[in-house]
């Protein structure tokens, strides 16, 4: 028999969120009649004896381990999730043989650091289903990986990348979503995670999306989509949260979805959440996500300053963002506004004009992150790269391979935390990206008070159990 490729779940952090990339990938390879076996590091107790369990005999053809999260992108908290993996790469090499390959939304936004920072054998940049499974047949073969598209690999003490391919989602085979238990992840609060396309064309200078995902946006047909919902909600998942980077992007591929969704009779079935572009959202979007079922949408504003806007590469402006929450209050959808200060240009003024005009539209709930997550290949990653950008750097750049870097505009001085502070004035509509846990913060990375509150039984986007705890206190049964 064919040795196995051994897929472990690494993302541990609570409340859990379930691995759909790992499981997409793990389906691939089933499909192709390679054998796999999985750990989920989630459910294990005692992981080191998990490991040892699973790998006794050392018979895996590879292990492939999942790396969603380097970190967890808080200029506040700062916490790197890579010691942590690399504690797993060493203990697994201490017990096999077997090539390690990583992978996973944080492996790819920057490949090179992660394999410096934790020394497996090498990874799978960007989508992993056919790029794992033609790395199974070379490493069966016994050939290299040295021309294998999306392999990312040591040579002579350098991380080499070979060139990308970006699949075709229309005819990846249909995942059955059984790989993982998602009925435990969802008793554990999870919200169970799917595609409904992958990539992202935008031009933001900041985002690592379409780094990780590519930028070409790749569509998965609707009737796709609604038979995995289907299999999920038979094996009574009930709340899922889409894991595009922005739904409404493509406009009418979102309201396509939706209207499969209807059809399918699952709109009552199910509660969905996901991330929206201010623009384009219309009145026939919101009526056509409302019966499909979603609970919530989660809109990447930025800023409320046009200046700011245009610096950061967004198209829409302070306008758009006015008469899409008219729309949302009209429509009775519930939502929240994600804002990011600290980018190029911002000063005290934009700050203030921004925090000023969410309360005057009176969002309901505003999610502000501070300081701007540095990601290699993005206009700002290639601005810090090239020298053009020096300042704003914390901590100065090429420190510590396992430290994020973070930019926050000069302009800002040491105070911008105590600014927003300041302009929030203690308004429980505006949480901020700091420590897990800490009041009116929404780091989602073991954040113990919201596990709390799923254990008292709430439910949705954690956003959402988050703003229904301050309205409604604890209880939210
Ligand atoms: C949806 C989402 C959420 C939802 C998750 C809901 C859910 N049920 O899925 C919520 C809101 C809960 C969330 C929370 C957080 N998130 Co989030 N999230 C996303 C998002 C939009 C999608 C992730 C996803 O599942 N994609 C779909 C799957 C199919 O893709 P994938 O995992 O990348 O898998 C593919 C490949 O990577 C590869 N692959 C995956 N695993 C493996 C393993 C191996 C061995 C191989 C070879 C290949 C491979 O193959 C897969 C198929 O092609 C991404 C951004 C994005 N567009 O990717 C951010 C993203 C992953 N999140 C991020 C962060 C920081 C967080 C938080 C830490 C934020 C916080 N501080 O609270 C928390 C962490 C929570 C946790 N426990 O993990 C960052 C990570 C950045 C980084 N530096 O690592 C991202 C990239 C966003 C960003 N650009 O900043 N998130």
């Amino acid at each position: 028999m064919a040795h196995p490729i051994l897929l472990i779940n690494t993302n541990v952090a609570r409340p859990p969120v379930s691995p759909v990339g790992l499981e997409y990938v793990g389906e691939a390879l089933i499909e192709a009649g390679t054998p796999v076996q999985v750990l989920d590091l989630s459910f294990e107790a005692d992981w080191e004896a998990s490991l040892r369990r699973k790998l006794a005999g050392d018979v895996a053809l590879a292990v492939g381990l999942s790396v969603r999260n380097t970190d967890d992108c808080s200029f506040v908290s700062r916490r790197s999730f890579l010691p942590w993996i690399e504690e797993v790469v060493t203990e697994v090499k201490r017990l096999t043989g077997a090539p390690v390959y990583l992978g996973g939304a944080g492996f790819s936004t920057m490949p090179e650091a992660v394999l410096a920072a934790t020394q497996a054998d090498g990874g799978i940049e960007g989508d992993g289903e056919e790029a794992l499974l033609a790395l199974a047949e070379s490493l069966t073969k016994g050939e290299e990986v040295g021309r294998l598209p999306n392999v990312v690999y040591w040579r002579n003490g350098d991380v080499v990348r070979n060139p990308r391919v970006d699949v075709d989602l229309r005819y990846l085979p249909k995942p059955r979503r059984r790989l993982f238990d998602n009925r435990r992840y969802e008793q554990l609060g999870a919200i169970v995670g799917i595609e409904t396309k992958r990539g992202c064309s935008q031009g933001c200078i900041f985002c690592a999306d379409p780094v990780a995902k590519g930028k070409r946006v790749r569509l998965r047909p609707p009737s796709i989509v609604v038979q995995e919902l289907q299999d999920l909600a038979d094996q009574g998942v009930s709340w899922l949260h889409l894991c595009d980077s922005e739904y409404n992007l493509p406009l009418e591929h979102a309201k396509d979805v939706c209207r499969a969704i209807i059809q399918k009779g699952l709109g009552d079935k199910m509660r969905w959440y996901c991330y929206c572009s201010p623009i384009p959202f219309d009145e026939e979007l919101a009526g056509l996500m409302k019966a499909a079922g979603c609970a919530g949408i989660n809109f990447g504003v930025d800023s409320l300053s046009d200046e700011q806007l245009y610096r950061l590469g967004r198209v829409h402006s302070s306008y758009d963002v006015d008469q899409l929450v008219h729309l949302l209050q009209k429509e009775g959808l519930n939502y929240m506004c994600d804002l990011l200060i600290g980018g190029p240009g911002e000063t005290a003024q934009t700050v203030r004009t921004t925090v000023d005009k969410a309360k005057e539209l009176d969002v309901p709930l505003v999610g502000i992150a501070v300081g701007v997550r540095v990601y290699p290949h993005t206009i700002l990653g290639n601005g810090v790269a090239n020298g053009s950008i020096s300042g704003g750097l914390h901590p100065a750049a090429g420190e510590n391979l396992h430290q994020p870097v973070f930019y926050l505009s000069p302009m800002l001085g040491n105070g911008a935390l105590a600014l927003i502070d300041q302009l929030v004035a203690g308004d429980p509509r505006f949480l901020v990206l700091s420590k897990p846990a800490e009041r009116g913060s929404y780091n989602y990375a073991d954040d113990e008070s919201l596990c709390q509150l799923i254990e008292q039984g709430a439910r949705g986007a954690y956003w959402d159990i988050i703003r229904r705890s301050h309205e409604f206190g604890l209880d939210q049964s």
